[in-house]
């Protein structure tokens, strides 16, 4: 909790002690700082190593059918699904042949009854190599992009 002071609009308390901590008392208490001082740089050595964990809340594939590198009777469609909500309108899924010729079906969907599905349908794909090309938006709103390969035996 902090208490404003009305006059400043300063916190009158911060959370890691009642008087700031100024790099000048730093340096005049030579090797020993204040104890409060280290607390607080504690405190912000914490927030900078929690900071990317806040970034990572976008969304990454969990798996997909067919599964990453592997090699499958010809699927009806290609499947990824992410480890978090995406956004329907800005995310998508493409296959490509060894050509870089797409080949699926272009209705590329989330699913309705799951936001971390995106799928899209193929036709029949003859033996060969794929390559599938997603680009999701998380409910972050960060973009996340990637792809993966698969073989049709
Ligand atoms: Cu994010």
């Amino acid at each position: 909790m902090l208490d404003l002071d009305p006059r400043s609009g300063r916190p009158t308390r911060g959370f890691a002690g009642a008087t700031p901590c100024r790099w000048a008392e730093v340096r005049k208490g030579g090797r020993h700082p204040p104890p409060r001082c280290l607390v607080r740089a504690w405190l912000l050595a914490t927030l900078f190593l929690l900071a990317p964990a806040a970034a990572w809340a976008h969304a990454f594939p969990d798996h997909s059918e067919p599964r990453v590198g592997h090699t499958v009777d010809a699927p009806r469609a290609v499947r990824v699904w992410f480890d978090g909500a995406i956004e329907p309108v800005f995310s998508t899924v493409r296959v490509e042949d060894g050509d870089k010729r797409r080949v699926d079906n272009g209705d590329a969907r989330v699913d309705p009854r799951d936001s971390t599905l995106l799928e899209v349908s193929v036709p029949a794909l003859p033996p060969g190599r794929y390559q599938v090309f997603w680009s999701v938006v998380a409910r972050d709103g960060h973009r996340t992009e990637g792809s993966f390969p698969f073989r049709v035996k």
